[in-house]
């Protein structure tokens, strides 16, 4: 099912003269517009005259998460405030949240984009959605609430969890579509089989599924167990949430809409842009946004590019699903995590050395972290009963400032192996 046939199979000649237009206009507005922007310009010496078609894009100065910190709430507003209808941000777990502020076109163009990654599922106006991610300030949930309304389909609005309810819904509404992190479709799998509800006499025929690393493994297993065709799905905060690519009924790389963000490669450490099927760190500029525009984001994230017409007809460019990241964020349960969150946690705890090691393992497709920490020896001498109070109450903190569970465990002086260079903090266990 191609949504929009004009542009996801635009020929390349045509992509590349829209591609060009709209970059030239973006620079503009932007040096106009955002000091932010204005001042790297300037900083690089590179003006928008320079700008005359999208291969000019590599004079272009990086954006990364960091700069964008700098300018949190409104820095990067491209227009004026009463012109955005809409905000999110990510989680800000990791400190300040960076934030997308949407004008009502943006909101367009993402139900449109959207649209698009629910098609390719297969999702028409006869389906009924049952949306499992969550609604809020997170962008997975508006997303694809847009997404769907845009094709005319059914939405069932369910948000994350509640899980015995979600298979509740899915058997009363006959629900065909299921949107949600993989892991969260997995547990939900599990939850089945302790109800004994038979998932292959339900109505689910597809999904969308992303917004975490998933592999091709629990692909298979999602697809065996819950009878669907499962697609992956990407997106961030900071581009326009998800939508930014999906996969189409090949399952072989996710298209990027090319004609909104234009995908770059680049070596991490060099700066250097790659060719195609090299593997980097992926670069989006925003051609089209209105709000909160982004030149060349640097999104952490690892991936490389296939050119090609699909054998769908898509001639967009795909990317394979993602591979890691360039930093050592953690995504649990859709959560993000830092070492260095829980490592500012541990230092306040009285009783505790800064040598700690971070455990993250799947249970019942779930994630779950285990925080393992030295105690010294005046508390290693104490009674069982206070070390037990003493990890509840590092459980507590945890808690409050990464908003997940995590177990923690007190671990004998010294136990934790040192390391003359960077200290390997995270043991992930999760085979995916
Ligand atoms: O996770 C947007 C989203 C919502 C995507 C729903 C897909 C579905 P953030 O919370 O800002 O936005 O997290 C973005 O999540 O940089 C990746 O590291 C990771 N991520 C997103 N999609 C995938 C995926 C949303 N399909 C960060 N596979 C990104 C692996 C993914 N990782």
């Amino acid at each position: 099912m191609i949504w929009n046939e004009t542009y996801e199979k635009l020929s390349r000649e045509r992509l590349k003269e829209l591609q060009s237009e709209r970059l030239i206009n973006l620079v503009k507005n932007l040096y106009e517009k955002v000091i932010f922007y204005k001042k790297k310009m300037d900083k690089a010496g590179v003006h928008p005259n320079d700008i005359k078609s999208i291969d000019d894009i590599s004079k272009l100065p990086f954006t990364t998460k960091d700069e964008l910190r700098t300018v949190y709430p409104y820095g990067l507003l491209a227009v004026d405030l009463k012109y955005i209808v809409e905000i999110h941000t990510s989680s800000g777990t990791t400190g300040t949240p960076v934030v997308d502020a949407y004008t009502r076109h943006d909101i367009e163009i993402w139900s449109e984009v959207m649209a698009r990654t629910l098609s390719m599922a297969g999702t028409t106006e006869e389906d009924i959605v049952q949306n499992a991610y969550g609604y809020g300030l997170f962008t997975g949930g508006l997303g694809v609430h847009y997404g769907a309304r845009k094709i005319g389909a059914n939405i069932i609005p369910i948000s994350g969890g509640n899980t015995k309810r979600q298979l509740q819904i899915m058997q009363d509404f006959k629900s065909t579509i299921l949107t949600c992190t993989p892991s969260y479709c997995l547990f939900l799998a599990e939850v089945a089989k302790e109800m004994n509800i038979d998932l292959s006499k339900l109505n689910l025929r597809a999904g969308c599924f992303g917004a975490e690393p998933w592999s091709e493994s629990m692909r298979k297993e999602i697809e065996n167990k819950l009878h669907v065709k499962a697609h992956d799905i990407y997106g961030l905060t900071e581009i326009i949430g998800p939508g930014v690519a999906a996969e189409c009924e090949e399952q072989d790389g996710l298209h990027v809409y090319e004609d909104h963000f234009y995908p770059e490669i680049i070596d991490p450490e060099t700066d250097n842009v790659l060719a195609n099927g090299e593997k980097g760190e992926l670069v989006i500029t925003t051609l089209t946004k209105e709000g909160t525009p982004l030149l060349r984001y640097r999104t952490r994230d690892i991936t490389f590019l296939k050119p090609g017409t699909c054998r769908c007809g898509r001639t967009s460019v795909k990317m394979n699903r993602l591979l890691g990241r360039t930093d050592d964020m953690l995504i649990i349960r859709g959560v993000n995590v830092f070492p260095s969150q829980i490592e500012q946690v541990l230092l306040k705890i009285e009783g505790t050395e800064p040598h700690y090691q971070l455990i993250v393992n799947r249970e019942q497709h779930l994630d779950f972290l285990e925080v393992q920490v030295e105690m010294n020896e005046k508390l290693f001498s104490d009674e069982i009963k206070n070390l037990e109070t003493t990890e509840k109450k590092i459980e507590g903190e945890l808690y409050i400032a990464l908003g997940i569970h995590t177990k923690v465990k007190l671990v004998e002086p010294k136990s934790i192996q040192r390391s003359e260079g960077k200290a390997k903090r995270i043991i992930d266990k999760r085979t995916m």
